[in-house]
């Protein structure tokens, strides 16, 4: 590989999976238990509060059995030893990047721990159930969200992830199916940009011929393995 100075990491669900969280898509996954337009929606949580405010509850309460896993270890690896720029932007709402090590991570759909108020509009940070409606820390009204991204809603820092995809050298996907826009074309404009690209899925995503390289298996042993070469030089 010639000398990457900026590396955009992109995760999904996949990242999370070996640690025993639910991804989408797969067979058993959070989309076959859960009706997708019923609980990640807008319209969902306005016909269903009770619904959507439960699942999230139950995910939050989820993150207390689980630990990082090594593919989170070596992305945390990689921000602590990388000399050049390395954006790690995660669709993941879970905290395991961090509990894994990373301090630095893009949660461009939010996080199960934080809660959006959708009167002041204020984030705060959230650890408790929501469905018995406890107040807004901030303006006290009890219409408080989970701090999640819907379909139909913007993600969060889209333009910091743009500028980072126009000016990196290597955009790496790890865990995700690219069945979700915008992440879904963030391969298509790192290589606009003229950056190497790679895939490190468990199997071809729905993106997978758009990436220059692919290599297919266990996060826990692709994400360590790359990073080493990485830092290997
Ligand atoms: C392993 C593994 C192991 C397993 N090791 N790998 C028509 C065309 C294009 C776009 C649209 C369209 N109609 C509507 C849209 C837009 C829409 C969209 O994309 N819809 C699609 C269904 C087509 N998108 C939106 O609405 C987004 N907003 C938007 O577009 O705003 C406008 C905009 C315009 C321009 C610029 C910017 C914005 C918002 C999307 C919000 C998604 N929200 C969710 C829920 C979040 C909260 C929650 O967690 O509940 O985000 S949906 C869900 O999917 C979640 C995930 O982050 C996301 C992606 O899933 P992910 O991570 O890829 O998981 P899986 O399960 O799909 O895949 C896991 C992969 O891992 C698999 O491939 C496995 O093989 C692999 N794997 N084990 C390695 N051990």
């Amino acid at each position: 590989m010639t000398e990457l100075k900026r590396i955009v990491i992109l995760t999904g669900a996949g990242v999370s999976a070996e640690s025993g969280i639910d991804t989408f898509r797969s067979a058993g996954g959070l989309w076959e238990q859960h009706k997708v337009e019923d609980v990640a929606t807008p319209e969902g949580f306005a016909r269903d509060p009770d619904l959507v405010l439960g699942f999230y509850d139950m995910r939050r309460e989820a993150l207390t059995q689980v630990e990082a896993n090594d593919a989170h270890r070596a992305l945390a690896r990689l921000e602590a030893e990388y000399s050049g720029e390395r954006l790690l932007v995660t669709q993941n709402v879970d905290d395991l990047h961090e509990r894994g090590g990373s301090t630095q991570v893009l949660h461009m759909h939010g996080e199960l721990k934080s809660a959006l108020c959708t009167s002041c509009e204020m984030r705060s940070a959230w650890d408790a159930p929501m469905v018995d409606r406890p107040p807004c820390p901030i303006c006290r009204a009890s219409t408080l969200r989970p701090d999640v991204v819907w379909f139909g809603e913007m993600p969060y820092q889209m333009e910091r992830i743009y500028a980072a995809l126009a000016t990196c050298d290597l955009f790496v996907s790890i865990g995700t199916s690219g069945a979700v826009y915008p992440a879904a074309g963030f391969v298509q404009e790192a290589r606009a940009a003229g950056a190497q690209t790679l895939e490190l899925n468990l199997e071809p995503s729905e993106g997978s011929h758009h990436f220059a390289q692919s290599r297919h298996g266990l996060a826990s042993e692709l994400v360590p393995e790359w990073v080493g070469e990485i830092l290997g030089g």
